[in-house]
């Protein structure tokens, strides 16, 4: 039968290319990404775990079964090969084996669980002043000490917006924002409250934890430390609409020394502006 094999031969082919390039597609090669902050690494390495249980498993499994089809297949030939059904002691033995594998995950889980959600203090070369305003939290713990910088992130189709609500506010006590890049100090906590102001989107830069959602009305934590200054790249992780491809985040991580010159920067940008565009409106009002 060659069409059967030829038909055959195509669906291994487009396998075998879809394997191949499946890759591409996601961020990191078969492990969540990793090496931004301590909450991103736990989940990496829980899955890891998991993943490599999971390996051995499956090619004992798959080995056995191929062992096992091979060996004792009908010989050409020669005599029937003989039918097995039920081994009593095998399943119950497979049974109690899958049920502690399966408490072994849980117990691994729940021992990584903890530091994924809960944020360490800050380190000693982090941020020192902002931080440490007391802001009421309803899900995301504090650090031991109290202590982080708070940064509220709020979407909009399609940009992230950032509320540096713990920082010197602008008039009329709004708090310093800025849009699509956030600048934040090296070897902090910070603690994000997430929502959204229009539609649901998902905050997500993988290098730095989990993904939260920013959903209208409700508030999300997460948190993140960085020790790497840099640039951690995400994207809105929820279909939001037709530019949501365009809804691209950053966090830029710099010393906290160049953190405050940021800060202040910004503030003295946005009072500027405001001011000047105060100015033209006055003008436009006298013609
Ligand atoms: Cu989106």
């Amino acid at each position: 039968m060659p069409r059967r094999r030829a038909l055959i031969l195509a669906l291994a082919g487009a396998a075998a290319l879809l394997l191949a390039l499946a890759p591409v597609a996601s961020a990191s090669w078969i492990r969540p990404e990793s090496g931004g902050s301590p909450n991103a690494n736990d989940i990496s390495t829980l899955y890891t775990i998991v993943l490599i249980m999971g390996a051995v498993i499956f090619v004992l499994v798959e080995g056995l079964l191929v062992y096992s089809v091979v060996k004792f297949r009908r010989k050409r030939g020669g005599p029937e090969p003989t039918m097995v059904h039920g081994n009593t002691p095998l399943e119950v033995g497979w049974t109690i084996g899958a049920a502690v594998i399966v408490a072994v995950i849980a117990a691994i889980t729940f021992i990584y669980l903890p530091k994924i959600k809960n944020p360490p203090n800050s380190s000693a070369n982090g941020l020192q002043q902002l931080a440490g305003e007391d802001f009421a939290s309803l899900n995301q713990p504090n650090p031991p000490n109290g202590k982080a910088l708070r940064i509220n992130v709020v979407g909009q189709q399609y940009i992230w917006r950032y509320d540096y609500i713990g920082a010197p506010r602008l008039t009329e006590n709004r708090p310093v924002y800025a849009y699509y890049q956030m600048v934040v100090p090296t070897n902090t906590t910070v603690i994000l409250q997430i929502n959204s102001s229009d539609v649901a989107h998902s905050w997500w830069i993988p290098k730095l934890g989990g993904k939260a959602d920013a959903i209208p009305g409700h508030n999300n934590y997460t948190w993140f430390k960085i020790s790497k200054p840099g640039i951690y790249k995400g994207q809105c992780a929820e279909l939001c609409g037709n530019n949501h491809a365009d809804m691209l985040a950053e966090v830029r991580a710099v010393p906290p020394d160049q953190f405050k010159a940021w800060l202040t920067g910004q503030r003295q940008a946005i009072l500027q502006s405001q001011q000047a565009l105060a100015a033209q409106r006055k003008a436009g009002e006298g013609q």
